[in-house]
């Protein structure tokens, strides 16, 4: 079936979903359904028919209504009533209906009978014992309720980049605190994982008190966990908990060292000061009762022979190792980029026309950026087919003729069908600078399938780099399953680049396999993903990353002049 039968049809069931919680007429509903069903048997692409009203509403069940739906999501990429119904249902009810067991009727139920229309009110209404007694409820379907019920809790972690909007926030408010030196983020946002689960905030100050006064008088706090002279923990109204200590500015390096972490790598960095006879703890470096330093963190590392760790590294994955032998990679900084390789503009779904967005990369200093608009499979995206591409291709060189200072490249960000091949003809495909392939649709298929779809594609003559290359948005879909070892390792046969996509929630290329990639010697495009101009604000979160996956500045494609770049991406092309 087309792909785009099914998001249709996929818009359809949502709306009949959300109908039948709402307890709304059967007939209605069941209109949603048999149209899902009638667009999902359709052998054809329903856009061959949707140019007309009246050819639409041939197929069965659909009438003038449904036939204009049908219009509209094709249109925009979205459906108002869909909207409306979300907006309409309390609380957390379409999630409620995301939980194992829980079909539209049961969540019916669960808001008519019980009024329960959030995840914490199923949760207690289970432990009274409630939710067995409605009819089609038992004791087993609570049970795997209360599973999935503390996967989600355990699961729940800010995204970077969220964690960032609230970070810069606090810690300029504690910068106002009087008698406040410096304030610093620590733990796991200091070492740039994808996502952290609480914020821990170092402040050096002398009074203690009056800074954790400050912190909990701060307008975003909800709740304060505790507070003492030197300590507080609160959760802030985004539910985002954070850690204050406060400490004396003799004691900031140790207090910094120790609440960056991680705790892997504290435990062996003070594993290797016992062997020395030194203690490493959070207030300093001691031999016996006398205290050695600590006031900067590299008083730290010294203390047990080795050069300061970048924290990205800090998670014992070799980097104690590295700094002995004095191997400690020189990671790639957001300063060495000199391009971004996978942009959209208006043409697809992106906001910006392509001289915008090219004012915006040069006056971040880019020499150069790819326009990589999504291809003619993905309509919800109004992809490109081969007339609208060949137009942009002679746009591109017409604005290439008066920009100056940077460089337009002409790019394709093509869907991989699922046989594996490119969405558009070579003849097209030849004419660009670089193809990015991607998959964006039957995340579902086997390993062994997903996997050998993506090694055919690379094996195309004109594919240059794979973006997003296992397709995880942090959250809220896994990655699709595939062995990524082999597709990096096919790379590198193959002569083609990978890309870490750095959108706060996709990063799908994982810091491991940053590392594994730079020991495999594939070369990695660090790209925004960007759809409007704020987007290359991403570009950061993929830096970190990078770091984390110990990338030096070479590993990195767009980090090559633009001569060295074009040189790369015509290599990338088999004769
Ligand atoms: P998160 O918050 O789950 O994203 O990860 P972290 O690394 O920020 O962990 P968190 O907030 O529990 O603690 C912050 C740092 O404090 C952690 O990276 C290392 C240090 N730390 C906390 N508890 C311990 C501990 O029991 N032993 C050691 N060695 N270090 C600890
Ligand atoms: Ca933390
Ligand atoms: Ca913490």
């Amino acid at each position: 079936m087309p792909i785009h039968n099914e998001d249709i049809a996929a818009v359809f069931d949502e709306i009949a979903d959300l109908l039948e919680i709402e307890g709304a007429n059967p007939f209605r509903i069941r209109a949603y359904r048999n149209a899902a069903r009638t667009l999902r048997a359709l052998g054809s692409d329903i856009r061959e028919r949707a140019g007309s009203l009246e050819t639409l509403t041939r197929l069965p069940g659909i009438g003038t209504a449904l036939a204009e739906k049908i219009q509209e999501i094709l249109a925009t990429g979205h459906c108002r009533t869909l909207e409306k119904l979300r907006r309409q249902l309390p609380g957390e009810l379409p999630e409620l209906l995301r939980l194992p067991g829980l079909g539209p009727r049961r969540v019916h139920a669960l808001y008519h009978d019980l009024d329960i229309h959030t995840l914490e009110q199923l949760h207690r209404a289970i432990l009274d014992g409630r939710v067995r007694q409605l009819p089609g409820f038992g004791e087993r379907l609570e049970q795997r309720l209360l599973e999935a019920l503390a996967r989600q809790e355990t699961s729940h972690r800010f995204r970077l980049a969220t964690a960032a909007r609230y970070a810069t926030a606090l810690q300029a408010y504690l910068e106002q605190g009087t008698g406040v030196g410096r304030v610093t983020l620590a733990g796991s946002y200091r070492r740039r994982r994808e996502t952290v689960g609480d914020l821990d905030i170092l402040v050096t100050a002398r009074n203690g008190r009056a800074v954790v006064d400050h912190f909990v008088h701060y307008d975003e706090t909800s709740e304060i966990l505790s507070r003492g002279d030197t300590r507080a923990t609160v959760i802030l109204h985004c539910g985002l908990q954070v850690d204050l200590r406060v400490v004396r500015k003799q004691n900031y390096g140790a207090a910094l060292h120790y609440f960056t972490g991680s705790r892997a790598h504290n435990i062996a960095i003070r594993a290797l000061a016992q062997k020395q006879g030194l203690k490493i703890n959070e207030y300093g470096i001691f031999r016996g009762r006398r205290r050695l330093g600590g006031e900067e963190e590299g008083e730290v590392f010294a203390a047990v022979g080795l050069p300061w760790i970048p924290p990205e590294l800090r998670e014992n994955r070799g980097e104690i190792e590295a700094a002995r032998q004095g191997l400690l990679p020189q990671l790639v900084e957001p300063g060495d980029l000199r391009g971004d390789l996978h942009v959209h503009t208006r043409a697809t779904d992106g906001h910006e026309t392509i001289a915008a967005m090219a004012e915006a990369a040069r006056a971040r200093g880019f020499e150069y950026l790819a326009i990589t608009e999504h291809s003619r499979h993905l309509t919800v995206a109004h992809g490109l087919d081969s007339r609208r591409l060949l137009a942009q291709i002679d746009e591109i060189d017409q604005l290439n003729e008066r920009l100056e200072g940077i460089r337009l490249l002409k790019g394709i960000e093509v869907d991989i069908l699922e046989d594996g091949r490119l969405d558009l003809p070579d003849r097209v495909l030849a004419r660009l600078d670089l193809v990015v392939g991607a998959v964006h649709s039957r995340f579902h298929l086997s390993r062994t399938r997903q996997t050998e779809r993506i090694l055919r594609a690379m094996d195309h003559p004109f594919f240059t780099l794979l973006a997003h290359p296992t397709g995880r948005l942090i959250g809220e879909r896994e990655p699709y399953d595939v062995d990524l070892p082999r597709i990096i390792r096919h790379a590198r046969q193959r002569g083609c680049y990978l890309e870490l996509n750095a959108h706060p929630e996709r990063l799908d290329l994982l810091d491991t396999y940053c590392q594994f990639a730079r020991d495999e010697g594939v070369l990695i495009a660090i790209d925004s993903d960007a759809h409007g101009i704020p987007d290359f604000d991403h570009l950061v979160y993929g830096i970190g990353q990078a770091r984390r996956g110990w990338l030096e500045a070479d590993d990195v494609l767009n980090t090559r002049p633009l001569p060295a770049l074009l040189r790369l991406l015509a290599a990338s092309r088999l004769k």
